[in-house]
């Protein structure tokens, strides 16, 4: 199998971090690769020219990363990466798809600060923050943040907030969202979560 990835994508980061923790790392070979400059031995075989992609043993591709990760658990012998009971399982899809979300607000505010500044979108840019931030207090608040475990949803999450600390790091989300605890659940869970081996061996460089 191969992977194709590049170092800053949270995207291709959520699907290394799950290949470590599955164990597969041997089995894989990662393939470095610049998606904007759409190179042609790249979009030959990914035609969306996105990372990360994935193309199995047998040569079929799969695209985005969270269907990556379910391809990848149903490769493993007992992965823990996804329930398979319901409703630990659609509980689990809900939060790797919420800090989807969260990448994908923090990705658009990174995307308009590449433009020239005469065509950058304040509002767009603020809306994307607001959400960040909202989400954020959502997820302080509902998220049963567990150490024992660490599926797609968690992997997602972690990723997410090493995204947002390398690219909206001015958003303090540590300290700027309304206290809902007397301690930051979210902070102190993401303080152990970013020193598991997988999150340090995957962090841009
Ligand atoms: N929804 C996709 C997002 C993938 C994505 O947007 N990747 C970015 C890198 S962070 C990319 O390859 N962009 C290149 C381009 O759009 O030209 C996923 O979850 O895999």
């Amino acid at each position: 199998m191969r992977l194709f990835f590049n170092q800053t994508s949270p995207y291709a980061r959520k699907v290394r971090v799950a290949i470590h923790e599955l164990g597969l790392s041997d089995a894989i070979q990662f393939v470095e690769v610049a998606p904007w400059l759409e190179p042609r031995d790249f979009t030959d075989i990914n035609p969306l020219s996105k990372v990360p992609a994935l193309v199995l043993a047998n040569g079929t591709l799969v695209t985005e990363s969270d269907t990556i990760g379910q391809a990848l658990h149903g490769l493993t012998v007992d992965s823990q990466l996804i329930p398979k009971e319901e409703p630990a399982r659609h509980l689990c899809l809900g939060r790797a798809a919420l800090c989807q979300g969260l990448k994908d607000a923090t990705f658009i505010c990174a995307i308009e600060g590449r433009r020239p500044l005469e065509l950058r979108w304040a509002d767009w840019v603020a809306r994307q923050e607001r959400a960040i931030t909202r989400t954020l207090s959502s997820i302080e608040a509902r998220f049963d943040l567990d150490d024992r475990r660490f599926d797609l949803g968690d992997i997602g999450l972690a990723c997410a907030l090493d995204y947002i600390d390398f690219r909206a790091g001015h958003l303090s989300w540590r300290s700027e969202r309304p206290r809902l605890a007397e301690r930051p659940r979210l902070a102190d869970w993401f303080e152990r979560a970013r020193v598991r081996s997988s999150m340090i061996a995957t962090r841009p460089c």
